[in-house]
């Protein structure tokens, strides 16, 4: 009843925003996203009959804060599996966790292949992103790899919400240069951003009502491999769900001067005809995306940005890597 699984975290080029359930946490919006090959986090998972309640070890530390999604995950397997010990899951990431880095994508993802594991559940791609949006909706995409499409779904169950492979990693390998602008976990989570935007952004419904646009003009992107319209459709909607945050009352800014800064470097690059956009997550880091073999001159630009503590370069990744 012990396993282990390695996950690689995502970013969404089409964001996921808002909920329709908090309850099954189904996103209100589909969502299409990269799979990033050197940001991963690893997680065991130990069923214990004589264990309490489940515990959580991240990153060396206890962590009740984040214990409620993880139990509702293992909930989950537990009921397939018919089994009701507790689990001692220790995990732990390569990235700086709660800063905007999709730690929650992969450490959900990789709890909830371990904890399969460990029940030995044999269930399809489809059920683990099923499974692993129960414990937060940007993981159900991290179960895959290259590019990924997250749909909302429309049943009130939320058994047609999952993600599925949109295009192969290898098939277009484009490259991800990630700034980091600071270390601390963010002041707001996702989750309550999204509600917050929810309840009080006056933006939020057109969000709901263009996010069909967004996600067709992003496919069509993927699938034609057309650089150009998914820089635009990236930004847009990466710069579109800001907007919704910052309108939220109280706002919610999640950028720091030196995040400007590297979005008006991106923006600098391309004007002087390097292939690159940016998005950036409920967080203050950029992500610069690129064509294949620009990573290297991306990097040297987004490291010289005052304020800019770290750089990290990534390819494309499979999703589960062990
Ligand atoms: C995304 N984000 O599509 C969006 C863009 C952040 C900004 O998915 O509440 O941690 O656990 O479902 O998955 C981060 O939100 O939220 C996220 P929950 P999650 O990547």
């Amino acid at each position: 009843m012990k396993a282990a699984a390695k996950v690689c975290a995502n970013i969404a080029l089409i964001k996921y925003w808002g909920k329709v359930s908090t309850a099954l946490n189904i996103p209100a919006v589909g969502s299409i996203s990269i799979t990033l090959g050197n940001l991963w986090s690893e997680t065991e998972v130990e069923f214990d009959e004589s264990l309490p309640s489940d515990t959580l070890i991240l990153d060396g530390q206890s962590r009740l804060d984040q214990l409620g999604r993880v139990t509702e995950c293992l909930d989950l397997l537990r009921v397939r599996a018919g089994v009701e010990a507790s689990a001692r899951v220790v995990s732990h990431n390569n990235f700086p966790t709660g800063a905007g880095l999709a730690s929650s994508a992969s450490g959900l993802a990789a709890l909830t292949i371990a904890a399969a594991r460990a029940l030995a559940l044999e269930l399809s791609p489809r059920s683990l992103s099923i499974i692993a949006r129960q414990g937060s909706g940007s993981a159900a995409r991290s179960i895959f790899g290259g590019f990924v499409e997250m749909h909302a779904g429309s049943t009130p169950d939320g058994s047609d919400s999952f993600a599925e492979s949109l295009l192969a990693a290898d098939t277009w390998p484009l490259e991800v240069v990630i700034a980091v602008t600071e270390r601390g976990e963010k002041s707001v989570s996702s989750r309550a951003g999204m509600e917050q935007s929810a309840l009080s952004s006056p933006y939020y419904s057109d969000w709901v009502a263009t996010s069909t646009v967004d996600l067709d003009r992003g496919r069509r992107a993927v699938l034609g491999r057309d650089f150009e319209q998914l820089t635009n459709i990236a930004e847009h909607s990466c710069l579109k769900m800001h907007a919704v945050a910052m309108a939220a009352q109280p706002p919610l800014v999640y950028w720091n001067a030196t995040t400007v800064a590297c979005m008006h470097v991106i923006w600098d690059l391309r004007h002087s005809g390097v292939p690159v956009f940016f998005t950036i997550d409920a967080g203050p880091q950029l992500k610069a995306v690129c064509a294949p073999g620009f990573s290297q001159e991306v990097e040297k630009a987004l490291r010289d940005v005052p304020g800019v503590l770290e750089t990290l370069i990534t390819g494309l990744g499979p999703g589960i890597i062990g």
